[in-house]
């Protein structure tokens, strides 16, 4: 699948070197806007199976004038390199997780505080509500413009190839990867853990070497990224709630004409609500199927983990690095966090 895919990547390469020779004859069909998608995920991951599709039809419904190029499985680099191509203008588009994207824009994390959402039914309203709206305003001041409906990565559950995680006092010393971003290191040292910061794209070699224990990602991740090839035992901890945000560089957005503008968003938007649905389906069938490749799954207690954080100071220091307002509008949806 991948080879297939790198192998697509170099036609269309070639294609779009070829272009202009193609374009002195054709020149109603040529596209105005050509322009690059970057993401981390798997070729095989809803992300960028729906992505695909909303490409596929911005470019008919603009008439062939706007040409996303997809570059899923960080082709480009890791979410760090494709954070700065995006800033730069490499890249004008790129599907990045709010938790990730903090290290610019710290707001952009609150979504990710540990064990702070009971469920879908509260994630949504929020994420396309008030506490979305805040967190995209932030975004925008950072130059940078976020899609209004974000994409789901999911609830996260924590892996390892040495012993199942089955409460908190499992996670001392525990070495664990952690996506680059402060709250996660912070979470993982609030266990006494021993959390290491390493991007996505060099995540399974870092665990088939043995360099980290264990990670934690949402399903649809694990079997995508087969990570149940290099791990052993999948505990439910569900310990966070994680997005994507599909971020468009700010001056190559307001570049493009606004009846454009219209249509892509529209179909990015449409695109991220079935994403949304495929994951939400895929949670229920992927237990099974991970079973069958080996994981060994456990449930935990979620009190006890919560607990444990609030004794650390954890959801205090938090609160206090997003500030009352953010916070309670975390609260209006979330419940009660302490
Ligand atoms: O890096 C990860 O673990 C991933 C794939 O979940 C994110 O994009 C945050």
């Amino acid at each position: 699948m991948t080879i297939n895919r790198r192998k697509l990547m170099t036609t269309t390469a070639a294609v779009a070197v070829a272009a202009p020779f193609v374009l002195r004859v054709t020149r109603a069909n040529a596209a105005e806007f050509t322009m690059k998608f970057a993401n981390n995920s798997p070729v095989t991951h809803p992300l960028v199976i729906r992505a695909g599709e909303a490409i596929e039809k911005i470019k008919k419904e603009t008439d062939g004038k706007v040409e996303i190029q997809m570059f899923p499985n960080n082709q480009l680099g890791s979410d760090t390199d494709m954070l700065s191509q995006l800033r730069s203008g490499a890249i004008e588009f790129f599907t990045l997780s709010g938790l990730i994207l903090s290290t610019l824009v710290p707001a952009a994390s609150i979504n990710g505080v540990g064990f702070a959402w009971s469920g879908y039914d509260k994630v949504w309203p929020a994420m396309d509500g008030e506490l979305g709206t805040h967190v995209r305003a932030q975004i925008a001041k950072a130059g940078l413009v976020a899609q209004e409906q974000m994409w789901d990565n999911g609830y996260r559950q924590m892996t390892s190839s040495t012993k199942p995680i089955t409460g908190p006092d499992d996670l001392k010393g525990f070495k664990i990867r952690v996506p680059p971003s402060p709250l996660w290191t912070s979470m993982f040292k609030a266990f006494d853990a021993s959390p290491a910061s390493i991007n996505f794209s060099e995540v399974y070699s870092a665990l088939q070497t043995k360099v980290v224990e264990g990670q934690e990602n949402p399903l649809a991740i694990i079997n995508t990224a087969k990570l149940y090839e290099v791990q052993k035992f999948l505990s439910k901890t569900n310990h966070m709630w994680d997005g994507f945000w599909f971020l468009a560089n700010g001056k190559a957005w307001n570049g493009i004409p606004e009846n454009l503008r219209t249509i892509i968003s529209k179909n990015l938007n449409e695109a991220g609500r079935k994403q949304r649905e495929d994951i939400f389906a895929l949670n229920a069938t992927l237990e099974k199927e991970l079973a069958g490749k080996g994981l060994a799954f456990n449930d935990v207690n979620q009190a006890a983990f919560r607990d444990k954080l609030s004794a650390a100071g954890f959801y205090k220091e938090w609160k206090g690095k997003y500030g009352d307002e953010a916070w309670a509008l975390l609260e209006k949806y979330a419940g009660k966090i302490s």
